[in-house]
């Protein structure tokens, strides 16, 4: 038995004791992980996830055996419970979160999007945010739009403005994600199936469907799964040259968890603030009422936005009166 041909590729999917791994060219395995392979991380209840980028052997049957794990760049956790101290992988490698946003239809509120951003922060996921259903900005809420926009590009977040009706900003939010695993994340409602549809002709999402913004139906699976997007880039003709293009679906996760911030922590999660800790008089100020805080400072100076600051206070108000066991 020769176990010569090695191949790498993308876990695309994970079902019980089997993974899809994707290799370059197309060709989709199926694969074991060898009995004695160590879980890294004993805290883990899943050693491989879609996402991971995995070596394995090419066995006679056709099937592939997995001996190694690339390092992981990030990975988005569940905790088993609330107090357990073992977590299940959803996601690795993730290179894109796109937070969809309104401004109306429903509104989107900043505290929110500045949740989802700071978690992004913490699991070292780059976010952006795409505002969707722009054919509905008039002109009373154009200033407010723009206003939010330049709030959250000061601070070095991608923002787009798109209309998965009419079209308007898709062409670029294509050339943004392309190359990219992306996950979609956003209140129900504000279009991600639409826009997902408006991305890739191919999906037929259903759209208009409350609870459900995922692709399942269209594939039935309730575990996270990696699908390849079709950007037909009508554009450039040749479409060997264009680099694929990933959507992770996670059914099952609504929206991301808030991570187990420590108060003192969050701050490293909002890059504005981030940048000028080590101005704060002391190491662990919350930036509240700590003499010598460079980030109130900068918030009486209009430099850090009052209302990014506003909700960074109320996330902290909601971890501390969060059950006091987990800190
Ligand atoms: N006017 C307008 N309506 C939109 C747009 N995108 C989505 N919608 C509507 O918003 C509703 C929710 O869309 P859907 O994609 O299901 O949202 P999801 O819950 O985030 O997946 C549907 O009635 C869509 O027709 C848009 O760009 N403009
Ligand atoms: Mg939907
Ligand atoms: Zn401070």
């Amino acid at each position: 038995m020769s176990f010569d041909l090695q191949k790498e590729g993308l876990v695309v999917r994970t079902t019980g004791s089997w993974y899809s791994v994707l290799v370059e060219g197309g060709e989709t395995f199926a694969c074991r992980l060898r009995g004695n392979f160590r879980i890294r991380g004993s805290k883990q209840t899943n050693p491989i996830a879609v996402g991971d980028h995995v070596s394995f052997q090419v066995l006679e049957d056709g099937t592939g055996m997995i001996v190694d794990i690339a390092d992981r760049r990030n990975c988005i956790i569940r905790r088993s419970t609330k107090l357990s101290k073992q977590t299940h992988v959803i996601a690795a490698n993730i290179d894109q979160l796109c937070l969809v946003a309104t401004l109306g239809f429903p509104r989107t509120s900043t505290g929110f999007i500045d949740r989802l951003l700071a978690t992004a922060e913490a699991y070292h996921i780059p976010a952006a945010i795409i505002f969707n259903k722009c054919d509905l900005i008039d002109d009373e809420l154009r200033p407010l739009l723009n206003e939010i926009k330049d709030i959250y590009r000061n601070v070095g977040y991608p923002v787009y403005e798109v209309s998965a009706l009419t079209g308007d900003g898709i062409e670029v939010v294509k050339e943004f994600i392309e190359g990219k695993v992306c996950l979609f994340s956003g209140h129900s409602g504000v279009g991600k199936s639409a826009l997902l549809n408006a991305i890739d002709s191919t999906l037929h999402l259903k759209v208009g469907e409350i609870s459900d913004w995922s692709l399942k139906g269209k594939h039935t699976t309730t575990f996270a799964e990696i699908f390849p997007l079709n950007l037909n880039s009508q554009k450039d003709g040749d479409k060997s040259l264009a680099k694929p293009t990933f959507l992770i679906d996670t059914p099952g996760i609504k929206e991301f968890g808030m991570v187990d911030f420590k108060p003192w922590e969050l701050s490293h999660f909002f890059p504005e603030m981030r940048s000028r800790l080590q101005d704060c008089r002391f190491a662990t100020c919350t930036h509240r009422h700590e003499p010598g805080c460079a980030v109130k400072e900068a918030v009486e100076n209009g430099v850090i936005s009052s209302e990014r600051y506003q909700n960074y206070l109320n996330i902290i108000e909601s971890i501390e009166s969060d059950d006091p066991i987990r800190r």
